[in-house]
């Protein structure tokens, strides 16, 4: 809300009034927004006597906001981050101009319980970590002195404030902007839930016509009664006013006035859309005596929506089936303290790939991200943070109120937002829930349901579930007007078509529901491949592939009103110990924003810029048996491609109405070049993808093998460990009947001291043997182990020798380098009729995660 109107009124009014210079201020009226992000001190100390003025600050950390203690510990390797309190604090002078104004500090957001303090003068605490607070300072503060500003922020886990739980970090800190607003004694409410004080809607909307409706409250701090006008003019983008409102209203001294003034109807308003993101504004003023006292502006867009349980979503009388992604609001390096143009950079590549919806996942998010979302024509679901479970108490149900309260009423104004939601996955918690909070879950969705009806009879409201009965067994399907689903169906389990089984099955079960698909996705690291992919592997194969079919799936049903994919960028999540550990990698992009192939696929699907991707994920470094490798996607929106490798084509295949195209093709060793090429209406498209191929056989000098994983991994030195194989004759691989391939077990999977974690995390248990029918001579080989089961030494022996020589006597894994740290194992070997690395079990199973041979001897 601030921020837009900064930028919009220094388009607006330059010449008008006096206009900083600066972006970080604004002026409207007799209201100026400041910026308070620079110039603070920190302190990870938590001491009572931090809220006063006298205290030293020399030894504080200088910080700017936005800010956050946790950017680092969510990703080092010690479990957990440090959730508790700090302080910041910083001086702000204020000059005697200020003296018939009214000042408030505004936050936009910060992490989760924040009490703020203005020299020494408690002025308020905030509960909740995604929404804004706004305070009226004005009697603390002393004009013409240095005055003290002391915050304290806390992100102790705390029972009667939500998250409890999530797959996310609940990063402390003041994360999000932080401004100064002065204004006439006489405004719009400002600290009304830190809202923008004003509501608008637009009654009787339809195509030809509309009204527009301001409902608003205006306060009178001061000690004179006030006869008043208050003007809601209607703008379009050229700034050009097409309807009007006008109030007089007589403020008493001191007191609070609700107004509410509707326009006469305006004819042939230009719809707002994802296609067409036409955005009106309402330029509202209070004007005494015929001066512009107070100007608060607010975004406006003519569009209706509704949702059908067997067409789906329908926006301004037409379907329009929601084509979404998942964002949360943190980036590589930065935790949640991100600065606005990553905000809208984030939401401008969501719209790039063209996609029509979002899900702000699991939390309201920075204003930046509204304003961008009015602007580039995007569909926001937003929801408040109950994840997984809720607390049965009162504190807890009152927090929980509150949220909606101010999600709601501060971003209501937008256009872009069609959904409320309140809760996800509210029956998935860490330890079993009792009867009595099941029951409890259920009273407070109906509680909240009510709050957001009544605040907002616009949009609707809506729940994410995960695929359980448990949802329907104690109604919480009948509570929303529409049911969210979270389906990992081919990822945690199952395989991908038991999508659309259990979507008809509930389709047939419910037809009166409106059902949206909330989140489904699977991982990806890039520097994992196969050609063999599979659940779990964390390969760009198979999450290409769960893509794929998706998609398919969800277009099938049109009942389906639309999707989300879980997720549009990677995002921490402390907990995780996947092949990046505290990363939850099913992001379409990287966590710092690099796309993935499959962004490309959905960018050939919904978009209208042309596409043509050849899909080896800017992976240059291949390698594998001759003939490994022998199918190369594209991924395009034309009706046909050319591929050619090293300047030979290898023919034109077409577009089947999947956005895909493949290619069977033979790799040289060295350097290929692909170039695909296609047409666009007449106009030349191309792409390029350079792939090193190394062909790698029993004669090569170096092999390396990524020992129970079906998947090849390239390491930070552009090694590639190929995918494991059983033993073959004239190659290499695992011996052993009781031979099986192995994640490590959850939670506990990062491997310490390493970047390798795909390496070591999968591996061969039970092998008697890894054979390689190389030629004769000296080796060296190198052998990779993590023991991921057992704490406690004893638990895991064995003997390892190679062509009978011992390379390591009674291996105790654990004993040696303790739980989930990499070790590695270096002996010299001559090889006579291959080279045999052998394994022998003195307690439990043997179990090897790698191994590389180099050869010694030309
Ligand atoms: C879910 C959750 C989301 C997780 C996601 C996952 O269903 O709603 O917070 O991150 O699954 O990746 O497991
Ligand atoms: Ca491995």
């Amino acid at each position: 809300m601030m921020k837009r109107r900064i930028f919009i009124t220094i388009g607006l009014v330059v010449g008008l009034f006096v206009v900083s210079v600066f972006a970080q201020q604004s002026r409207t009226g007799d209201r100026t927004i400041r910026s308070l992000n620079a110039g603070w001190k920190f302190s990870a100390e938590d001491k009572p006597e931090f809220s006063g003025s006298d205290v030293l600050d020399d030894a504080w950390q200088k910080v700017t906001i936005p800010h956050t203690w946790n950017d680092k510990d969510t990703f080092d390797d010690t479990p957990g981050y440090r959730r508790g309190a700090s302080w910041y604090r910083r001086e702000l002078s204020l000059g005697d101009d200020l003296v018939d104004k009214r000042l408030y500090l505004y936050f936009e957001g910060a992490n989760q319980v924040a009490e703020v303090y203005v020299n020494s003068h408690f002025v308020g605490k905030h509960i909740g970590g995604y929404s804004a607070f706004a305070y009226d300072i004005t009697n603390h503060i002393t004009l013409g002195k240095p005055n003290f500003i002391a915050v304290r922020v806390d992100n102790s886990w705390n029972k009667d404030i939500a998250p409890l739980s999530g797959d996310f970090n609940m990063y402390g800190g003041i994360y999000r902007d932080v401004w100064l607003i002065d204004s006439n004694e006489i405004h719009f409410k400002i600290d009304d839930t830190a809202s923008p004080g004003l509501q608008i809607s637009t009654p009787d909307l339809d195509k030809n016509f509309s009204k527009v409706r301001i409902q608003g409250t205006v306060v009178n701090r001061s000690r004179r009664s006030s006869e008043i006008e208050i003007t809601s003019r209607i703008l379009d983008a050229n700034g050009r006013q097409i309807s009007i409102a006008k109030t007089r209203s007589q403020l008493e001294a001191k007191s609070e006035k609700t107004f509410d003034h509707t326009t006469p109807i305006i004819q042939n308003p230009r719809l707002w859309s994802p296609d067409s993101p036409y955005l009106y504004r309402v330029e509202n003023t209070i004007r005494e005596n015929g001066r512009i006292i107070d100007k608060n502006i607010q975004p406006l867009g003519f569009r209706w929506f509704r949702f059908d349980p067997n067409t789906g979503f329908h926006l301004n009388g037409s379907p329009l089936k929601l084509r979404g992604t998942n964002r949360h609001q943190d980036f590589k390096g930065l935790g949640n303290a991100l600065p606005d143009r990553y905000h809208v950079r984030d939401l401008e590549l969501i719209k790039g790939a063209g996609f029509n919806f979002l899900r702000l996942a699991h939390y309201p998010q920075d204003p930046a991200v509204l304003d961008a979302a009015d602007r580039l024509g995007l569909l926001i679901w937003e929801e408040t943070p109950l994840v997984n479970y809720i607390t049965d108490s009162t504190a807890f149900s009152e927090n929980s109120a509150l949220m909606v309260r101010e999600m709601v009423r501060q971003h209501r104004n937008h256009p872009s937002v069609i959904l409320w939601g309140y809760m996800n996955e509210i029956f998935l918690p860490p330890a079993p829930l009792s009867e009595s909070t099941m029951q409890a879950t259920v009273k407070l969705a109906k509680e909240l349901e009510a709050i957001i009806r009544t605040e907002d009879p616009t949009r609707n409201t809506v729940i994410a579930f995960h695929g359980n009965e448990v949802y329907n067994k104690y109604g919480l399907g009948e509570i929303a007007q529409v049911v969210g689903w979270n389906l990992y169906n081919g990822w945690y389990g199952g395989v991908f078509e038991d999508f659309g089984k259990f979507m008809d099955e509930q389709h047939k079960r419910f037809p009166n529901r409106s059902h949206i698909i909330s989140e489904y996705g699977a991982n990806a690291d890039q520097r994992l491949h196969s050609a063999n992919p599979r659940r779990f592997d964390s390969t760009t194969e198979w999450q290409r592939l769960f893509h794929e079919s998706h998609l398919k799936q969800i277009n099938e049903r049109p009942y389906i009103a639309g999707s989300a994919i879980w997720n549009q960028f990677d995002f921490g999540a402390e907990q995780r110990g996947e092949t990046i550990p505290h990363l939850n990698q099913k992001g379409m992009f990287t966590y710092d924003r690099v796309p993935k192939d499959i962004h490309f696929f959905y960018k050939a699907s919904f978009s209208k810029e042309v596409v043509l991707h050849i899909a080896v994920d800017d992976r240059m470094y291949f390698a594998g048996l001759p003939g490994t490798w022998q199918k190369i996607d594209v991924y395009l929106n034309l009706p046909e491609a050319e591929l050619s490798l090293n300047g030979v084509s290898l023919g034109k295949k077409s577009n089947a109405g999947d956005n895909k195209a493949s290619w069977d093709i033979t790799f040289r060793d060295g350097v290929n070049k692909l170039v695909a090429t296609g047409r666009r209406n007449g106009k030349l498209v191309s792409d390029t993808a350079i792939v090193k191929f190394k062909t790698v056989t029993a004669r090569s000098n170096e092999i390396a093998i990524n020992v129970g994983s079906n998947a090849d991994f390239t390491d930070e030195n552009n090694n590639v460990w190929l995918a494991d194989k059983p033993f073959a004759t004239g190659t290499w691989g695992f011996l052993g009947e009781r031979s099986k391939f192995i994640y490590s077990t959850p939670p506990d999977r990062n491997v310490l001291g390493t970047l390798n974690d795909p390496l070591l995390q999968t591996m061969q248990e039970g092998l008697s043997g890894y054979r390689f029918d190389v030629p004769d001579g000296d080796y060296e080989v190198e052998l990779l182990f993590a023991e991921t089961k057992f704490d406690t030494a004893g638990k895991r022996v064995f003997d390892v020798r190679a062509n009978g020589k011992m390379l390591a006597e009674k291996l105790d894994i654990a004993r040696r380098v303790g739980r989930s740290r990499n070790l590695a194992i270096l002996g010299r070997v001559t090889a006579s009729k291959g080279l045999n690395i052998e394994f022998t079990t003195i307690i439990g199973d043997p179990v090897l995660s790698g191994v590389r041979i180099k050869r010694l001897t030309k």
